[in-house]
C-alpha cells in the first residue's frame, strides 16, 4: 500500500528530443545542476540515450537526453535516430526542443512530424532566447504553433539558465503520482566508466574538426584505484576509421593527442574527485561507423 507521502509525489519520465544541436543536453546539464551529457558546438555529439534524475520534494523527473533527430544515412546514424524515436513511445511526456534561431520548418520537412505517432503530452521548448531580439519571437512561436499542436510551449535559455525554472512545475502536470523509481542521491544511471569515455569524445568534439569527431568511438580498456599513488588510473582507446585519421589526432609530435588528454583529464577529475592519470591510445577500426558488429561491441542496437 502507498503512504500518504508517496502518493503527493509525482513520478515519471520525459523524453528530450529535437533536432541536433538546439541544445538539449545542456538543458540536461543545468536542470541537474552538473555534467552528465556531453556538448560541443557541433551537431550529433549526443550518440546515446543519456538519463538524468531530477529529484524534488514531492517529485522525481526521470530525464532522457536522447541523440537529435535528423536525416540518417550510416548505420551508426541510423542507431542515433532509432534512440530517439524509441524514445517517443516510452515516456509520460514528451520535451521537443527547437533552436530560436533556426527558420521555422516546412511543414512537410519537419521533426515535428515523428511527434504525431506518439499520442503524448507534448512540450515545445523555444531555446536560445538570448540570442534572439524578443520582437523576432513571436513569429516563431506563432510559426511551430501552426506545425503541431502542443500542450504548452515554454521560451528559454538553457544556456544562460532563464525561465528554465518553470519547467519542472509545468513538467509535473502532465506526470502520474506515484513513488520515485530511482534513489534520490544518484544523478543518472550512468556509469562512471561510461561518463568518463564520454568526456574523451567531447573533448575529441571541441578539439577536431570536420569528419573526424564523427569517425571517432572511445572505449575505456581499464579502470581502477591506484592507492599507492592516491589517483584513478584510467586507459582508453579511440577509434578511428582510417590511417589519416589517426594521424589528426595525435597531431604533430603527439601535441592532438596531448591536448584531448589534458581536457578529459581536468574534467574527469572534476567528475571523480579525485586525482587521475588518463593514457589514451589511437587504433584503427575500419570502416566501423558501417560495421553493425562493432557498433554492437560500443552498445547499439541492443
Ligand atoms: N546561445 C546559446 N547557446 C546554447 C544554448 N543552449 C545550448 N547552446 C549551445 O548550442 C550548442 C549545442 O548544444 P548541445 O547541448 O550539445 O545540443 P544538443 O545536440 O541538442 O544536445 C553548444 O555549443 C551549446 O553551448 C542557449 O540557450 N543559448
Ligand atoms: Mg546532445
Amino acid at each position: 500500500m502507498q503512504t500518504e507521502m508517496e502518493n503527493s509525489i509525482k513520478s515519471g519520465v520525459v523524453g528530450l528530443v529535437g533536432p541536433p544541436n538546439v541544445g538539449k543536453s545542456t538543458l540536461l546539464n543545468c536542470l541537474l545542476g552538473q555534467k552528465i551529457s556531453i556538448v560541443s558546438p557541433k551537431p550529433q555529439t549526443t550518440r546515446n540515450r543519456i538519463l538524468g534524475i531530477l529529484n524534488g520534494p514531492d517529485y522525481q523527473v526521470i530525464m532522457l537526453d536522447t541523440p537529435g533527430l535528423h536525416k540518417a544515412h550510416t548505420p551508426l546514424n541510423l542507431e542515433m535516430v532509432k534512440i530517439a524515436l524509441k524514445t517517443l513511445t516510452e515516456v509520460d511526456v514528451i520535451l521537443f526542443m527547437v533552436d530560436v534561431t533556426f527558420p521555422v520548418p516546412k511543414k512537410e520537412n519537419t521533426p515535428t512530424e515523428y511527434l504525431k505517432g506518439s499520442n503524448r503530452p507534448s512540450v515545445l521548448l523555444l531555446n536560445k532566447i538570448d540570442l534572439l531580439d524578443k520582437e523576432d519571437l513571436l513569429p516563431v512561436i506563432n510559426g511551430y504553433q501552426e506545425l503541431y499542436p502542443f500542450d504548452t510551449l515554454i521560451p528559454i535559455s538553457a544556456l544562460k539558465h532563464d525561465g528554465t525554472d518553470i519547467l519542472i512545475p509545468e513538467l509535473l502536470k502532465f506526470l502520474p503520482s506515484g513513488p520515485r523509481l530511482y534513489p534520490e542521491d544518484i544523478p543518472t544511471d550512468a556509469t562512471e566508466r561510461f561518463i568518463v569515455s564520454e568526456i574523451v569524445r567531447e573533448k575529441i568534439f571541441l578539439y577536431t574538426d570536420q569528419e573526424i569527431p564523427y569517425s571517432t568511438a572511445v572505449a575505456i580498456d581499464s579502470f581502477h584505484e591506484d592507492s599507492s599513488k592516491g589517483l584513478i588510473s584510467i586507459h582508453a582507446t579511440i577509434f578511428v576509421e582510417k590511417s589519416s585519421q589517426k594521424g589528426i589526432i595525435i597531431g604533430k609530435g603527439g601535441k592532438k593527442l596531448q591536448q584531448i588528454g589534458a581536457a578529459a583529464r581536468k574534467d574527469i577529475e572534476n567528475l571523480l574527485a579525485q586525482r587521475c592519470f588518463l593514457k589514451l591510445w589511437v587504433k584503427i577500426r575500419k570502416n566501423w561507423t558501417k560495421n553493425v558488429n562493432f557498433l554492437k561491441e560500443l552498445g547499439f542496437g541492443g
